[in-house]
């Protein structure tokens, strides 16, 4: 898979990638990660990518202009599946859609900042809008690390049997159940006898009822989306 990332502030986005689980499958060529700075791709000498709203009113928007041109270059060297635009007024990001994009092999990530984008991008240029939360952050490059995370975890060979995400909550459609390791006993506090039992079945119907009751309890919605 290739990721090509298109930001005002593609520094806020390299430290993300550049540890653990994310560097790892970089390093490992199972996934490609190019950030690209919208500024390079501006054609005026102040390297300028917003401008003032037509009609009036407060901040800027960033211009169809750079983003076609960067968009453009890339779409010349390969084909893309996607032409994602982080905005807060995207779908909401969900496991599924990770899942989803998990299966495809190049993607676009577009970070929009202040008022957002002209909207003639989004008519003609994006073909995915996401958001991953109802609330606002300064831009999109954040989001962009978050949903690049979600995606490049699935891919085979990124996890090891320790940190597979078969057992991640959502992934089944229920939450995670407790965890617990050593001491077995702190301070008086105990880890379930089951869990130190040897009994795999018994271990398993336990942490089975604790996954259906921490998702009725805190996401009954999600419940809907369970199949046994
Ligand atoms: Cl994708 N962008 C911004 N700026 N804020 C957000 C978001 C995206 N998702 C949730 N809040």
């Amino acid at each position: 898979m290739r990721i090509d990332i298109i930001s005002v502030l593609p520094q806020l986005l390299e430290s993300p990638f550049s540890d653990s689980i994310l560097k790892r499958a970089q390093q490992k060529g199972l996934v490609e990660v190019v950030l690209h700075n919208l500024r390079d791709f501006s054609l005026d000498k102040q390297k300028s990518v917003d401008d003032y709203a037509f009609g009036g009113g407060a901040g800027m928007v960033m211009n169809i202009e750079p983003i076609d041109r960067c968009i453009g270059a890339l779409k010349a060297k390969r084909s893309y599946d996607e032409v994602i635009y982080l905005t807060p007024d995207g779908e909401l990001l969900n496991q599924k859609i990770s899942n989803q994009l998990s299966l495809k092999g190049n993607l676009i990530m577009l970070c929009g900042h202040y008022k957002g984008v002209d909207e003639r991008v989004r008519q003609h240029l994006i073909t995915k809008e996401i958001s991953i939360g109802d609330y606002v952050l300064s831009g999109g490059e954040l989001a962009a690390a978050v949903l690049a995370d979600s995606i490049i975890r699935l891919l085979p060979g990124v996890l090891n049997d320790e940190t597979s995400a078969l057992s991640d909550s959502f992934q089944d459609g229920l939450l995670a159940p407790p965890v617990y390791t050593r001491p077995a006993n702190y301070n008086g506090w105990h880890v379930p006898e089951i869990l130190r039992s040897g009994n795999l079945k018994k271990i398993e119907e336990w942490r089975h009822e604790k996954s259906i009751a921490r998702t009725q309890e805190r996401r009954p919605n999600s419940m809907k989306n369970y199949s046994e």
